[in-house]
């Protein structure tokens, strides 16, 4: 397994990789719950998470940024292939930086709305109401950009093969999804196409690939959200069982 840790005089610090033999320690969880009481927190949480909406119309409202790095705590305990932990969130306040991203992705979307999606595509964002303009990305106090690590570097600096790395940066930014919206903030997962700018603006290397742009904050007082992306599929729709 590949595990970081650094001793500083504080804390333990997570920075270098080092290889681990097998080590099985105790499962620390916390205890079963009866059937019922499952069964009644599992609804509850239905409830929270159903109410999530990709929101696009931000409040101006500062989040500190201890709340976004709690939630990347959150993000960065998912399950990743070989534990490699392929991400990396770039997380962006700066309003000069916004403006930059907002017009770099407002240039590629101007060429997707105008042709490049071609009208099938076009077709099916009908409903969603979206179109090139992405004020948003400057209204909204953070910007988190998220790249996947295609490959990574072992302590020597010899490139290591990372695995399942859509599948586990997926997982991650579905964790950080979760934890910004139990919080009650909002959400967008934003993916302007081809989204290379990032990795230009963000100074990111070779190695990353931009996965997409969560954009994070409070909603504005007035928001509005597209009814159509408030139905979801039905229960028998999205599963099937074996008993
Ligand atoms: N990236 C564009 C288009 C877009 C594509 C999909 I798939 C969506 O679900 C929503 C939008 C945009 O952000 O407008």
């Amino acid at each position: 397994m590949i595990g970081c840790y650094s001793d500083t005089s504080t804390e333990l610090r997570v920075d270098v990789l080092m290889k681990y033999d097998y080590d099985p320690i105790p499962l620390d969880y916390p205890h079963a719950l009866e059937s019922e009481e499952m069964l009644a927190r599992a609804q509850d949480y239905v409830d929270l998470i159903s109410r999530r909406r990709s929101v696009r119309h931000f409040s101006e409202k500062p989040v500190p940024r201890e709340v976004i790095e709690a939630c990347l705590q959150a993000a960065g305990s998912a399950p990743s292939g070989a534990n490699h932990q392929p991400w990396h969130f770039v997380c962006v306040s700066d309003s000069d930086i916004k403006r930059k991203i907002r017009v770099a992705a407002e240039e590629e979307e101007q060429a997707f709305y105008s042709g490049r999606a071609g009208d099938q595509w076009l077709d099916d964002l009908h409903g969603l109401g979206t179109d090139a303009q992405k004020p948003f990305l400057e209204t909204a106090p953070w910007l988190i950009a998220i790249f996947a690590e295609r490959y990574g570097f072992d302590d020597s600096g010899e490139k290591q093969k990372n695995y399942y790395v859509p599948e586990s940066v997926g997982i991650a930014t579905g964790l950080l999804i979760n934890a910004l919206h139990t919080i009650g903030l909002a959400t967008l997962t934003h993916t302007p196409n081809p989204m290379k700018f990032l990795s230009k603006i963000l100074g990111r290397p070779a190695n990353e690939r931009p996965m997409m742009l969560l954009v994070v904050g409070h909603p504005a007082p007035d928001a509005k959200v597209p009814r159509a992306a408030t139905v979801k599929k039905p229960l028998e729709q999205i599963s099937s069982f074996f008993e």
